[in-house]
């Protein structure tokens, strides 16, 4: 079990196209544990492999509140089945973008297929923060940010600190490096 370090925008590998996982051994189990240590550590309520820099399909989630028992989940290569015409908006965050902020209007509803750690296929409605959370990690393994759906003002703004950040070496956020 080892806290991983987590991938901060502008590393080009948050673009990747994560690939499907073909077989769930020992590797594989053992990028979950990482996954989950790491997500805990941060605190994250949910976690893409290529956040890690694993540019797989595995997402861990645990939903669970402050004062409630841990709720672990894994979803390994998760599809959205489909979505509902109704949309919500959550205020949303990303590990890979600390401390930005911004509300996201999303499908209210979605289904989703995904397997198991046993290899299992499953397929589940979700709604709420689930939904919203599982809408933003799937984007991940495809590529896609939280900020490619909000305005081009305010993601192009993001995405200039960030740039600036990262060329001074520093990290926004941290005001000392402001
Ligand atoms: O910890 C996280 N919180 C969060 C809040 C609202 C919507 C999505 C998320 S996911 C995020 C962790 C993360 O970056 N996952 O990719
Ligand atoms: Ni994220």
């Amino acid at each position: 079990m080892t806290v991983r370090d987590i991938l901060i925008l502008p590393d080009k590998r948050l673009r990747l196209e994560s690939k499907p996982v073909a077989k769930i051994d020992a590797a594989v189990r053992q990028l979950v544990e990482d996954m989950f240590e790491t997500m805990y550590e941060a605190p994250g309520i949910g976690l893409a492999a290529i956040q890690i820099g694993e540019p797989k399909r595995i997402v861990t989630m645990d939903l669970a509140k402050k004062d409630e028992p841990r709720a672990p989940q894994v979803f390994i290569n998760p599809e959205l089945v489909s979505t509902s015409c109704d949309k919500n908006t959550h205020e949303e965050g990303c590990l890979s973008i600390p401390e930005y902020y911004e509300e996201v209007e999303r499908p209210a509803r979605v289904k989703v297929r995904y397997i198991d750690l046993d290899g299992q296929p499953h397929e589940t409605e979700a709604e709420g923060l689930l939904a919203t959370c599982l809408q933003h990690e799937i984007d991940h393994l495809n590529g896609v940010l939280f900020i490619d759906h909000i305005s081009k003002l305010k993601r192009d703004r993001v995405i200039k600190k960030f740039a600036k950040a990262a060329k001074l070496g520093k990290q926004p956020g941290n005001r000392a490096a402001e």
